[in-house]
């Protein structure tokens, strides 16, 4: 049985979670809560982050690199595209949403939520201000060059659509929506991803678990 390390609420767990539902996977999720210092867990992701996955033996940290393995180990929907140029697109697309765009749009659901929430900590309202008026702008408008104006990034819903729209999921757990009248492709790119069903599955059982439901 195949364990999933991580509290779903996280743009990267909910990655994995995406990927677990489009490969039909059975699994157990843990709800391994990040930032507090669980030495039993540092055994298994010295990093501390989340998510892990064991499957058998395997002990597999990092969103991405358990993405790839559960393409490379399971039959199922495809996770990514397999001609070389287009995979290139999706690795650099998952790359970008879980490093600069997890980075801001997630950072603001770090410091209004997480923080005061798990950490016990003040939110940094000026360094939000600064995100969402300074730092994600010029992201968003690479964003809006990037994604396609009606269905997905290729020809079928893949990670690379979850890992640009992951952190913006958690972005509106924490008040913030992308203006859609700048950036009105992007924007409706959020919906329609968050929409797709094995997406707003996933998104209905988070947010009963956050008592949002
Ligand atoms: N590159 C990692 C990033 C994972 C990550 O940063 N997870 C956050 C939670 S959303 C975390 O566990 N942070 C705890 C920490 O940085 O100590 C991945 O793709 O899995």
């Amino acid at each position: 049985m195949i364990i999933l390390h991580g509290a779903s609420a996280s743009p990267f767990v909910r990655k994995v979670l995406v990927a677990l539902a489009l490969k039909g996977l059975p699994f157990e999720q843990i709800q391994q809560i990040p930032f507090t210092r669980d030495a039993v867990y540092r055994k298994i992701n010295p990093l501390e982050k989340i998510p892990t996955l064991q499957d058998g033996e395997l002990t597999i940290c990092d969103s991405t690199v358990i993405c790839e393995y559960l393409e490379d180990a399971y039959p199922g929907s495809a996770l990514y595209p397999d001609n070389a140029v287009d995979k290139a697109k999706a690795r650099w697309y998952e790359e970008l949403g879980g490093t600069r765009v997890a980075e801001l749009a997630a950072g603001i659901f770090f410091q209004r939520f997480m923080r005061p929430m798990v950490l016990k900590q003040e939110t940094d309202e000026e360094l939000v201000k600064k995100i969402i008026d300074k730092q994600l702008p010029p992201i968003l408008d690479y964003l809006e060059t990037q994604v396609p104006e009606k269905d997905f990034i290729f020809d079928n819903f893949m990670i690379a659509d979850i890992s640009l729209v992951s952190p913006f999921v958690n972005a509106g757990y924490a008040g913030y929506e992308t203006d859609s009248t700048r950036w009105p492709i992007f924007s409706s790119f959020v919906e329609r991803v968050s929409s797709y069903p094995i997406v707003n599955q996933i998104l209905a059982a988070e947010a009963a678990a956050m008592g949002r439901g």
